[in-house]
């Protein structure tokens, strides 16, 4: 069986619960159901921190090595710690996570154990140690370490076979033991079977419930590193959020149930659920975990939606720095993190509500007040009776004009709020401005529009327990537009479309910068043998123009024909519903592209669930884990063009994009799908493009 997460988050299960000693609050109302250890709640308190992925992948542009990559490959030209750490430090990031192994095997430390690591590639002729070099430069500027360890190995010969278990807990020892301390270890549950394992090349299937030894992992990270968090996608200290794209739930409860993980649960927590296992929320700056030379980062106002809606949504943001094949933070990216903070910085540089009055419908106790709900890490808790109903209101001391509203509750005495309302004074009667559920440890509520008034009031409209709520803030935003997404759809029209509804946009097509002397979008308009769209927001009122988006289309499907199918539904693929194969054999199609083109390659997009709603059947599809590519001239005679793999089509959900190593003139393309991931029965995705440029 192909390990997927929710198989790695049962075998972990059984182990921590009961088990860790629980983070003290100050007296009052006794805790209500699951509450975090003193470790959850400290890793909860850094809130942002970076990932780093570094390894083969950056010198040979993929997202997963095969396992067989040469070590004279890993020659990082310019590699500084330094500057990686200063670059995440320029972002306010509080921690890294490095991978000493991703998937490939490839160790970034000189391990005893093998000799498929740094000690045999030309970086420092054998002598340097990325992980020992991070951990150092970490101490050094103030932030915390912590490593990735792949279970999964492509490398090693031994994988599938309980030689390779033992080395995998040798590893463990050596990174926990040999780098100081840790303050969180990564398992990641991907796992799609085949790999080079030592010159076999061929598919292993593990059972990954048993397989790793769970116990021996835990164990291990517990002597050695007592304080550090466990990641897996779930039931080890913090569980995945179950999406790529950093995205948490609204709401996102830190509490799970005992039953089976999915990235839906993963999303959304479980209310009341008797484990307290918060998401953390994980993406890259840029689209691929690791460096491509034609990727861009995310831009600063981008940056800023992930985080109020990760941290915003009580999750901890885990964000990808992707060094080069220098060894390098590039400096787009770079400018993006100094961006970044600088809005975050200048956003809660100050907090409008200081000063205000602050009455509630009811207080637990001396040095539970009201106005202790101001203070930082102190907090207003209501009497135990005092639930739904219970309020507490902010007198300002004079008219304030915000757009961002901060509350929190205390989580070691646990969740306690379900819903709640934020409403504001407006010519002497309340008006609810929005209604949340779910505050937890960190709660923050961005409007599209500021909002000016002399008094806000939190409301507690449903509650499992009496309210305890600190941390009260309103804030304004420096002036900050996302950029447009630009979307094209199947019929070959491109649109424009933005977050904020107060903004005009503006586009070019000839590779200009836009600006606000650009052609104005009104309306879709036809670019079907694809190009270059650049584009802007600009927001007259409050007069900031956003960073440029840029998108690159190829060819757009219009006048294909699906020439044959394994489907039941075959036309569906190109009326937009997607492509779903035949239960337990590989997919196959031809589609006619109407013409003949130089086929560069092909596009491939998963997420068969947007499609077809119904779970179980949902249950049933996988993304394809590979292709065998051809093309043909005339539709009878196909040429070989490309084979191999999708990597990590399964947790990533974006397009994936397959690059032939030559182009092939044709005008039809077939696509052989032999599998999909995690054994999934039927194979199953939402588009398919192709590249000529
Ligand atoms: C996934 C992996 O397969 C990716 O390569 C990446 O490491 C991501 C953080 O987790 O499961």
């Amino acid at each position: 069986m192909i390990m997927d997460r929710r198989t790695l988050s049962l075998s972990v299960f059984a182990g921590l619960v009961g088990g860790p000693a629980l983070a003290r609050a100050p007296k009052g109302p006794a805790p209500f159901g699951a509450t975090p250890s003193v470790r959850q709640y400290d890793w909860q308190r850094l809130e942002t921190y970076g990932f780093m992925h570094y390894t083969m992948n950056a010198f040979t542009d993929r997202e997963w090595g095969y396992g067989d990559e040469p070590v004279s490959l890993f020659n990082p030209t310019d590699f500084s710690a330094d500057q990686i750490v200063l670059a995440a430090r320029s972002g306010g990031l509080k921690g890294i996570i490095l991978t000493a192994k991703h998937h490939d095997g490839f160790c970034l430390w000189p391990s005893r154990y093998t000799e498929h690591s740094v000690k045999f590639s030309p970086y420092k002729d054998g002598k340097g140690d990325i992980v020992g070099e991070m951990a150092e430069a970490c101490r050094k500027h103030g932030l915390k370490f912590g490593v990735y360890l792949s279970p999964w190995d492509r490398n090693h010969a031994e994988y599938g076979r309980p030689a390779y278990v033992e080395y995998y807990h040798n590893q463990l020892e050596e990174l926990t033991t040999q780098y100081g301390p840790l303050f969180e270890v990564w398992f990641d549950g991907a796992n799609g079977g085949d790999g080079y394992y030592g010159g076999a090349r061929e598919r292993r299937k593990i059972d990954a419930l048993t397989y790793y030894g769970w116990d021996t992992v835990r164990a291990i990270v517990r002597k050695n590193q007592p304080h550090a968090v466990m990641f897996a996608d779930e039931h080890m200290d913090v569980r995945w959020v179950g999406n790529e794209h950093g995205q948490a739930g609204d709401p996102c409860w830190p509490t799970v149930d005992e039953t089976p993980y999915t990235m839906a649960k993963g999303n959304a927590g479980v209310r009341g659920g008797k484990i307290w296992n918060p998401a953390e929320t994980n993406t890259s700056i840029r689209p691929g975990w690791f460096w491509h030379a034609d990727e861009s980062p995310r831009t600063p106002a981008n940056l800023t939606r992930v985080y109020f809606e990760s941290v915003g949504r009580g999750t901890t943001l885990l964000l990808n720095l992707a060094p080069d094949r220098r060894g390098r933070v590039p400096d787009a990216d770079v400018a993006s993190l100094t961006g970044w903070k600088a809005i975050l910085d200048k956003t809660f540089a100050r907090n409008l509500a200081t000063g205000a009055k602050v009455t509630a419908s009811s207080t637990y106790g001396e040095g539970f007040g009201p106005a202790q709900a101001l203070k930082s890490n102190a907090f207003w808790a209501a009497r135990t009776s005092d639930k739904a109903g219970a309020w507490i209101r902010f007198d300002l001391p004079k008219a304030q004009t915000f757009d961002v509203i901060r509350t929190a509750e205390d989580i070691r005495k646990g969740v306690r709020v379900d819903d709640f309302a934020i409403d504001i004074l407006e010519n002497g009667r309340w008006r609810p401005l929005q209604t949340h559920t779910y505050i937890g440890y960190k709660r923050l509520t961005r409007l599209s529009a500021p909002v000016t008034t002399r008094a806000v009031r939190i409301r507690i409209l449903k509650a499992a327990a009496s309210p305890i709520l600190g941390d009260f803030g309103l804030f304004l935003m420096p002036p900050v537009l996302e950029e447009p997404t630009i979307k094209r759809d199947r019929a070959g029209r491109v649109s424009l479309s933005a977050a904020e509804t107060d903004v005009r946009l503006f586009y070019t097509l000839d590779g200009s910068a836009p600006t606000t002397a650009s052609t104005p979008f009104s309306a879709p308009f036809p670019l079907p043998e694809g190009g270059q769209v650049r584009a802007v927001a600009f927001s007259p009122a409050r007069k900031v123009l956003s960073a440029a988006s840029v998108a690159q289309f190829d060819v757009a499907p219009v006048g294909w024909r699906m020439v044959s199918a394994s489907s039941d539904t075959p036309n569906a693929l190109l009326d937009g519903k997607g492509f779903v194969g035949r239960k337990g054999q590989p997919a196959e199609l031809v589609l006619d592209l109407g013409k003949v083109y130089d086929l560069k390659g092909f596009t491939l997009t998963p997420g068969v669930q947007d499609i077809y709603l119904d779970v179980n059947t949902v249950a049933q599809m996988g993304a394809p884990a590979g292709y065998v590519a051809s093309v043909s001239a005339d539709g009878q005679t196909f040429t070989p063009a490309g084979e191999g793999e999708f990597s990590n089509i399964a947790n990533s959900r974006s397009e994936q994009r397959i690059r032939f190593d030559a182009p092939h003139k044709g005008r039809y393309l077939k696509l052989v799908l032999p599998r999909a991931v995690q054994d999934k029965p039927t194979v199953a995705f939402s588009g398919v493009g192709i590249i000529t440029r």
